[in-house]
């Protein structure tokens, strides 16, 4: 686990940012962002669920507004500690469920589950709920992340079970 260290740590919005420069927030910035909650099941793709999670955090759309993509941007990285990664569709960050989670249960998230700050999708496969967040790339084309590119899923749909990459359809993901 990374140990968090608030005078350095900064999220950082970056690649094809409206304005073309990076966005760096501070803990203090980040951390004073205004939160909502969203009750929400997690679907790991190994077929276990965590049902009823109340997630707290700062949503896509306060993050976008601070740091808007370029016009185009159709797909994100979200970048965690050492290099995890994980690519979803802009369709996908923007749904109102999908949030920076600071807190779950109305506690700060502990360290093995992302503290201080981890991105939830509660619609997807959970490996794209970025622990440790420290990144977010707004991109023109579309990458695959860290599962990704070892054979998940480009899009991970629990409810379709887009598991594997074989599963893709064509236009579902990257050659
Ligand atoms: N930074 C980072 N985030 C990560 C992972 C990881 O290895 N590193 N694993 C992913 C996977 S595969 C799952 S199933 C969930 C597990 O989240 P949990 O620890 O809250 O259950 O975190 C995801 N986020
Ligand atoms: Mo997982």
């Amino acid at each position: 686990m990374p140990t968090f260290r608030p005078a350095t740590w900064e999220l950082r919005v970056m690649g094809a940012t409206a304005s073309g420069e990076q966005h760096r927030f501070t803990w203090p910035e980040f951390s004073a962002l205004p939160r909502t909650t969203v009750m929400a099941d997690f679907h790991c793709v190994t077929k276990f669920s965590v049902m009823g999670n109340e997630w707290g955090g700062v949503s896509t759309a306060t993050l976008m507004e601070i740091a808007p993509p370029a016009p185009g941007v159709k797909h994100v990285m979200i970048w965690g500690e050492y290099g995890y990664s994980a690519n979803v569709r802009m369709s996908d960050f923007t749904r109102p469920e999908t949030l920076f989670v600071l807190e779950l249960d109305e506690k700060p998230i502990s360290a093995e589950r992302g503290f201080p700050v981890r991105m939830v999708v509660p619609h997807l496969y959970a490996w794209k709920s970025v622990k440790w967040v420290r990144a977010v790339e707004y991109m023109l084309e579309d990458r695959r992340g860290f599962w990704e590119e070892r054979g998940y899923h480009n899009i991970a749909d629990p409810w379709r079970e887009q598991r594997y990459s074989y599963q893709e359809e064509p236009g579902e993901g990257p050659p």
